[in-house]
């Protein structure tokens, strides 16, 4: 998995004023596996993706958000229950990756929230995302549309 630093992401100002003051610090080491998303038909306007993201580095780095060019949005979410129901929520501060870990986002934690889907999301098929790490750095990963999680 290739590692852009510095590449040109729309995320939030907060980052970006981070990612330049640490602009000499090496690119993350990360890397990302299993990401996938549920199929979506044409006229739906929400996704999500999954995927397991390690951090090979000695020091902790966390996942912001991203973008991709199948949705006008790509955010860090949380779902949860709250009084019997599902909700879910933006993560604003991030989701800490500890040094030498990995976390999975999987269905009912943490996922990629897609707002403004372009079209469908056709099972079998796959889509390019761009991961944002704080304090600095992002990953480019190939999301599969499938049916049921990877194993
Ligand atoms: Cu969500």
């Amino acid at each position: 998995m290739r590692l852009f630093l510095g590449a040109a992401l729309a995320l939030p100002v907060a980052f970006a004023s981070l990612a330049s003051a640490n602009a000499a610090a090496p690119t993350p080491a990360v890397s990302v596996s299993n990401a996938w998303s549920r199929p979506a038909l044409p006229g739906m306007s929400t996704g999500v993706i999954y995927l397991t993201v390690t951090n090979h580095a000695a020091k902790p780095i966390s996942l912001m958000g991203g973008s991709t060019p199948v949705a006008a949005t790509m955010g860090l979410h949380r779902s949860a229950m709250s009084g019997g129901v599902s909700t879910m929520e933006m993560v604003d501060e991030g989701l800490e990756i500890p040094a030498g870990g990995t976390v999975k986002l999987e269905p009912n934690g943490y996922h990629m929230m897609l707002m403004g889907l372009k079209g469908g999301l056709k099972a079998g098929t796959s889509f390019p995302a761009m991961l944002g790490f704080g304090p600095a750095g992002s990953t480019k990963i190939t999301v599969q549309v499938r049916a049921t999680p990877p194993e």
